[in-house]
């Protein structure tokens, strides 16, 4: 427990050692005892951090965009929390790398903090770890946390749903439209960055997007996802694009919208948690015996599925 006393007086080193313990115990055990004893002192303690997801296809720019809001926040005198997630770089941690160099400026500011968290073969527990970061990093007093993530599917659903503002990054070629169309990120986007704009295209880009956004019809008083071009590499756009998000975080304070939002992800982690206990436990029934038991059945059609379930929860309620 001495970890979080260290975290919430703003320790960096304890909060990376944590987030190391959540990172690893999560991928066996759920959570281990370590990890649990200091995050329920810290959880008290969090809700107070500005969360903003910043998604989009690999290469479009968000590390570099994300460089740039943190200098903007900085200048604010807000403290800067980033959790750089990719689900791709099992094997090379190279786009990882790419993240750190690309926010190296922060690098040496004691009021940012950069984390990159890299999957390490099991997708499901890297959604968790981020929220874990995210958590430790509000706990140790961040104004702002932004986590970056590349656009692959349920990772990316997962940040989209535990931030309070999603941010979409896209840039003029490779298709990136359609690509948020099919991931239906678009839908969850609270406001769009076609970066690059020095590059052709980008204004066809925006008004392709603004006539996609129009499509969906809007109550009144519902937020309008704004477009704002930025060119990352030369820091344009920057005070927009912040300017953007602050405004929607206003609108979420005064719509109740936040409230909401934070507690349909309080909802979400309460019944992962209760999934992964739940799927854990199976797992050591009679040492995984069990289960592979009634696989068998099941596939000698021995059993229905509904049976075979009954009979687990059967034993794990004994
Ligand atoms: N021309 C141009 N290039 C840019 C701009 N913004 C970023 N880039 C370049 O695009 C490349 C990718 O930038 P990143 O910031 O690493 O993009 P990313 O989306 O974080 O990439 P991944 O994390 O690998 O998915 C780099 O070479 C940047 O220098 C821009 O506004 N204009
Ligand atoms: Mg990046």
């Amino acid at each position: 427990m001495k970890l979080a006393a260290k975290i919430l007086k703003g320790d960096v080193r304890a909060a990376a050692h944590l987030i190391t313990l959540i990172e690893d115990e999560g991928l066996t055990k759920g959570e281990g005892p370590d990890a649990l004893k200091e995050m329920e002192i810290l959880y008290p303690h969090t809700g107070k951090a500005y969360v903003i997801g910043v998604t989009g296809a690999p290469g479009v720019g968000k590390s570099t965009l994300t460089d740039n809001l943190i200098g903007f926040f900085r200048k604010q005198n807000m403290s800067v929390g980033v959790i750089a997630i990719d689900p791709t770089s099992a094997l090379t941690g190279g786009a990882l790398l790419g993240d750190r160099i690309r926010m190296q400026r922060h690098a040496a500011d004691p009021d940012v903090f950069i984390r990159s968290l890299a999957t390490r073969g099991w997708i499901g527990g890297l959604a968790k770890a981020a929220i874990g970061a995210v958590h430790v990093m509000d706990a140790m007093g961040k104004d702002i946390i932004l986590v970056e993530t590349v656009g692959s599917g349920q990772v990316e659903m997962d940040i989209v749903k535990a931030a309070d503002t999603t941010l979409l990054v896209l840039a003029p070629g490779a298709g990136d439209e359609i690509q948020a169309m099919k991931a239906g990120i678009l839908e969850s986007a609270d406001i769009l960055a076609v970066n690059k704009a020095d590059k052709e295209g980008a204004e066809r880009l925006k008004a392709d997007l603004e006539m996609m956004l129009d499509m969906k019809p809007r109550k009144t008083g519902e937020w309008q996802p704004p477009i704002v071009l930025t060119e990352a590499v030369n820091d344009t756009g920057t005070e927009k694009l912040a300017e953007a998000l602050l405004e929607h975080q206003k609108f979420l304070k005064e719509s109740e919208g936040l409230a909401l939002r934070r507690r349909e992800r309080a909802r979400l982690e309460l019944l992962e948690t209760i999934e992964s206990e739940i799927k854990e436990k199976i797992h050591g029934l009679e040492g995984g015996i069990l289960l592979e038991q009634l696989v068998e059945d099941l596939q000698k059609g021995k059993t229905t599925p509904q049976n075979a379930a009954r009979e687990i929860i059967k034993r794990i309620i004994k």
